[in-house]
């Protein structure tokens, strides 16, 4: 796996200039305001956050992990009408210089197998990987079914 600390350390001996182009480039992403819907027993739990790009380039996002559940998938929810169904997707596209929203009703996170229950109020680490190789952790805030 390529963690961009990892290439930093290793650059940093060599040149100081192309370590500050670097990490300009590799911090274009921000990950923000990430939370998780914890549902009661084996129901699944919608993640839900925001997404910065600061780069003059578009971004996808290709997946997140977390050790608190077994499978986590990148959904859509598409509505046609009164009807509105869940399709998986492989990425999901931040804009150059953009944003993009995952909340209710629109991309989320299917987080299902709960490795250990979660509890309201806690916090849990989630990886974001993203296709320039970058990978974010964050933590997530874990809200009740109604989003408290
Ligand atoms: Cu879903």
């Amino acid at each position: 796996m390529h963690s961009p600390f990892f290439r930093l350390t290793i650059a940093l001996p060599l040149a100081a200039a192309s370590v500050t182009a670097f990490a300009a480039s590799s911090g274009a992403i921000m990950v923000s305001d990430c939370w998780i819907r914890s549902m009661p027993g084996d129901v699944p739990s919608g993640g839900y956050f925001k997404l910065m790009n600061a780069g003059d380039k578009p971004v996808d996002l290709e997946g997140v992990s977390t050790g608190a559940f077994g499978v986590s998938m990148l959904h859509q929810t598409q509505t046609t009408g009164s009807t509105s169904k869940m399709v998986m997707i492989d990425k999901a596209t931040v804009p150059a210089n953009g944003r993009l929203a995952f909340a209710p009703g629109g991309y989320h996170v299917m987080f299902e197998k709960e490795t250990k229950p979660l509890t309201v109020g806690s916090t849990v680490p989630v990886t974001f990987k993203f296709n320039d190789g970058q990978s974010i952790v964050e933590q997530c805030a874990v809200k009740s079914a109604t989003g408290k």
